[in-house]
């Protein structure tokens, strides 16, 4: 079994690397039912019986970890225990493939070492599992029945390199293609499509044994003889309109000998590095991305077309335009898809030995000669099957995978391969290999070091000569605010730079989805799983549970919060008119129907179409306004403009949204002044008030309903970023270094807060209770003041919450809760005038847009695989619940209104649930109305909450008129 820790990535009949071609040569699908059998050793005894499979798919238990290898660190050896799957199955070969031209064996990925047999003879071996290999099988065929096996290895040499956050997952997971080369067909072409001026030039490599050669572009009237391999030169196609992420414009093209026709699709443009600037096109690019894994909850890593074009629409409506494939090489059709969709992509390829870091990086195959060949095996695969691809812009020679001499090997091949695309790589901290400034999760104030000359500032891993080398650099952040559970914040200051520094190149979200696999928990609950669900000796639980999208496909709010925060219009309100700035890269405003609406109290009075001629992309124009009718006070007036896809396009209907911006445009209104204190005598409080029935001075009924509260809530589930421990604590307010403020929150008993009532009170027609907030063995406290007062049919609430000294922390929330027992009656829905339709935190609140919503209670929350904190609706004016209860809220004095939650947990049974399966059945619907928030961040792998945003301990008054 020795060939299992070979460091060399094949041997036998494997061929060179080469573009993955759409061709007419013949070819057969072996994808479909195989024969299989699963040893859990690396050997496979014949006692083994047979079963089947089907390919692509994978085999064994998905275990997942983000850096830890899930094996002793080894190498190049891995452990006896090997799951390794057999599989077999018979193919008829047409005759006339024998006896002309090669017949070929195509694996698109397989996982992570395999071996190969063709009627018992052996064909050789690969691994590199998010690579194509090719096996010349010519001369073990035979005409009619032949048999094909294949014995795959969950672990070998080659997984010391493939340490990628990501459910380690076996098997043929992609297409396995038989295809017949005939003679003098195509072996390999890449146009190189470039632009100049208005005109395109195509420089083309043919690899063909039969000449001559014919290339047509249809659309452009092309059609040219080779007559051998020398005549064929770089030519100018004449005039072409350029490809973009934005404009992606292809231009079918077809090259042919007698025997074969390839066809690829042209994308005409220029990559450049100009100074510190990252160009296509000449014009500078700014990378609005996402980093995708390949990941599905029901078949893994197995591509679906389908679901892969859904995902890339799904980006194309949240205004994303760039993706970088973390951190392998997709599925070859994934960047058709990009081609034809636009996107700008950095190439990644498959390699990543993030484990070693354990070890302080000794033995870390990116700087061992020994690992060299399967090194650079790898990005030559990686370049040589995508080169076409015009939605590449840059390659990426992998991922954390520290630095050393193999990895400047692999960027100097790529240099001398393909000197039209920059090379990135993050782990190049000091800029010795690679074209592009690239960095993860650095902060704010470190990026905005870096966006400035900052000469001063040190840069991560340089010395001041290598830093200021890095300056003059484009940069780009290859991974930022990491989307785990509740966030992240913080998006808008990251974009804010972009906008400031032209060095700045925008950068790419840790991640796009989330990694969950659909799997159902004992007593047939559905759910996501994650890292532990199966049982895995290692795992790094839910930190594969990190996107922007939930693994049942649906957005969270941080990516409704991206695509407001990166909008490629700007509006700016002045006096009568609004401009409108077009910050794309290229195409102009002409795709786009502008139009603005008027709203009284969330209710509209009247909208319209302005007139926008078209705007070039950088430019921007002032546009007038109509005259808004401004409500009376203290009605709100709200003045709405959006900018909306004028016509369908391949990723979304016309009418989509794809910009808008709000202006309050209210009268001034009067800040309502606390009404007087009675005077106050002491009563056993029990007594109606209009609405409210109170026993002792508890609210027990409120409009006919039985309900509890208000009580003072200052814990909330905690979110992952409120778990997290990274981040530079001196870049933040209030953190500590390695530990959470999650941590902090159960130190100080936020979670478990007790009463005393102090004191009960009344008056003609109102209430006061005083009471003492505080947790078991901890002298902090909150006083708590609650007075109700009738005023006429209404109830007036005031609730004054005063901390103590010595909390020292920041708070989750300062909140109230009222409980709300189902009875026969349960409140499951929620109508308000506030913002919305989503949640909103402090520093994650541009999605979040003034007006009237409605919804029932479980869409109130957003379904992280993790239950936490979710669904708070900041600056609430109005909430109608269930249809009845009607409370109002009433600005404080410096003009602040409270948010609100409805939901069927408290933060408490939230916080005890590691997957929504967990949570106990709920009785009662719970309403929040919170004075503050903390922020959110993305301390799960990034910066805390920026000190603006966080929520320190503080006095605050909650008013509430309720009906
Ligand atoms: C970074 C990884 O590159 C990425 O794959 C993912 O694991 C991410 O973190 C966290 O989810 S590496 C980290 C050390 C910043």
């Amino acid at each position: 079994m020795s060939y299992i820790s070979d460091q060399k990535p094949f041997r036998g009949a494997v061929r060179a690397a080469r573009s993955w071609l759409h061709s007419d040569a013949p070819s057969l699908s072996l994808n479909g039912s195989w024969q299989f059998r699963l040893s859990p050793r690396a050997d496979v005894p014949d006692t083994i019986e047979w079963d089947t499979i089907e390919v692509p798919s994978h085999f064994g238990t998905p275990i997942y970890t983000n850096v830890q290898y899930p094996f002793p660190i080894d190498p190049p050896f891995v452990p006896d225990e090997n799951p390794t799957g057999d599989y077999r199955r018979h193919i008829e070969v047409p005759p006339e493939w024998l006896g002309t031209g090669r017949v070929v064996l195509r694996f698109d990925g397989v996982e992570s070492l395999f071996k190969v047999w063709v009627n018992d003879q052996e064909i050789g071996y690969a691994s590199g599992s998010r690579l194509a290999h090719e096996f010349d099988v010519t001369a073990s065929l035979k005409a009619g029945d032949n048999v094909i096996a294949v014995r795959v290895h969950q672990w070998s040499a080659a997984s010391y390199l493939e340490d990628q956050d990501q459910w380690w997952r076996p098997g043929i997971f992609r297409d396995v293609t038989l295809r017949h080369s005939p003679d003098g067909g195509i072996e390999d072409a890449w146009l190189r499509a470039s632009f100049h001026d208005g005109h395109g030039f195509l420089e083309p490599e043919i690899v063909s044994e039969g000449f001559p050669v014919t290339l047509r572009i249809p659309a452009l009237g092309i059609e040219k003889v080779w007559e051998d391999a020398a005549s064929v030169v770089a030519f100018d196609v004449g005039e072409v309109r350029p490809w973009s992420a934005e404009l992606p414009f292809l231009y079918a093209a077809a090259l042919s000998t007698t025997a074969e026709t390839v066809s690829l699709r042209l994308g005409f443009r220029t990559v450049e590095i100009r100074g510190d600037q990252f160009l296509v096109n000449g014009r500078r690019v700014v990378f609005h991305g996402m980093n995708r894994h390949e990941t599905h909850p029901v078949r893994g890593r197995v591509f679906d077309e389908e679901h892969a074009r859904a995902d890339l629409a799904r980006m194309k409506q949240f205004n994303v335009n760039a993706i970088r494939t973390s951190h392998y090489p997709p599925h070859p059709r994934l960047l058709d898809l990009a081609d034809e969709l636009g996107f700008w992509v950095i190439l990644e390829c498959d390699l990543e030995t993030h484990g070693f870091s354990a070890l302080d990086w000794a033995g870390n195959p990116s700087d061992d000669p020994s690992w060299r060949a399967a090194c650079l095996d790898r990005i030559e695969r990686t370049v040589e099957r995508d080169k076409n691809h015009p939605s590449i812009v840059i390659w990426s020679l992998g991922n954390e995978a520290g630095t050393g001499s193999n990895l400047a090997a692999m960027s100097a091949w790529v240099h001398g391969r393909d000197p039209s695309r920059p090379v990135h790589y993050e782990g190049d901290h000091a800029g010795e290999y690679t074209d592009v400034y690239s960095r993860m999760y650095s902060s704010v104030l470190e990026t905005t070091a870096i966006g400035t000359d900052g000469s001063r500032a040190k840069l991560l891993g340089c010395t001041p000569a290598q830093g200021a080398r890095q300056r003059t650099k484009p940069f780009l952040l290859c991974e930022y605010a990491h989307a785990m559970g509740n966030g992240p914040g913080a998006l808008d200051q990251y974009e804010e730079l972009v906008h400031r520094f032209p060095r700045l190149h925008g950068g790419f979200v840790w991640e796009w989805r989330d990694h969950g696999i659909l799997t159902t928990a004992a007593d047939g609950t559905p759910y996501y799983a994650y890292g532990g669900d199966f049982g895995e000796v290692v795992h790094d639980g839910n930190f594969v549970m990190d996107g922007m999208v939930l693994s049942n496909d649906v957005p969270t709010p941080g990516l409704h919060e991206y695509k407001a925060v990166v909008q490629p219009i700007r509006f700016s309100f002045g006096a009568g008119s609004v401009e409108l700035a077009n910050l794309r890269h290229s195409a102009d405003t002409s795709d786009l129907a502008f139009r603005w609406q008027v709203t009284h109290d969330g209710e509209a009075t009247s909208s319209g179409d302005l007139t926008v001629a078209a705007i070039e992309a950088g430019a921007s124009a002032r546009v007038p306004l109509p005259a808004v009718d401004i409500a009376a006070a203290p009605a709100e007036t709200w003045l709405t403009v959006e900018a909306v896809l004028a016509e369908d396009t391949a990723w979304a209907p016309a009418g989509h949204v794809v910009a808008v911006a709000q202006l309050d445009c209210s009268a001034p209104r009067a800040v309502a002044a606390t009404p007087r204190e009675p005077r106050w005598e002491p009563g056993d409080g029990t007594l109606t008030l209009g609405p409210a029935a109170f026993d002792q001075g508890t609210l027990v009924r409120l409009a006919g309903r039985t309900v509890a509260g208000p009580r003072l809530e200052l814990f909330r589930a905690p979110t992952d970023n409120d778990e997290g421990t990274s981040g530079n604590p001196a870049e933040s307010d209030g953190s500590l270094a390695g530990v959470s403020n999650a941590a902090l929150w159960r130190r100080d008993g936020l979670d478990r807060l007790t009463t005393r009532v102090v004191s009960v009170s009344t008056a003609p027609g109102a209430l006061k209770t005083v009471s003492r907030v505080a947790a078991a063995h901890s002298g902090r406290s909150v006083v708590v003041e609650t007075v109700w007062t009738l005023a006429g049919d209404e109830l007036d609430l005031r609730v004054s919450i005063e901390p103590s000294r010595g909390w020292s922390t920041v708070w989750p929330r300062i909140g109230i809760r009222f409980d709300f027992p189902d009875g026969d009656n349960p409140i499951d829905s929620a109508e308000w005038f506030g913002t919305g339709p989503l949640e909103s935190y402090p520093d994650s609140r541009h999605a979040a847009l003034v007006g009237r919503f409605s919804a029932g209670i479980s869409d109130l929350s957003a379904d992280y695989a993790r239950p936490q904190e979710t669904g708070h609706r900041a600056g609430l004016r109005s909430l109608t619940l269930g249809g009845g209860l009607r409370i109002d809220t009433v600005p404080d004095t410096r003009g602040r209104r409270p948010g609100f939650t409805l939901t069927r947990h408290t933060p408490q049974e939230m916080a005890r649930a590691p997957h929504p399966y967990q949570l106990p059945p709920s009785t009662t619907s719970y309403l929040f109305i919170d004075a503050a928030q903390h922020g959110l961040g993305s301390r799960a792998c990034g910066p805390d909450v920026w000190p603006d945003f966080a929520l320190r301990p503080e006095a605050r008054t909650i008013r509430l008129r309720i009906r």
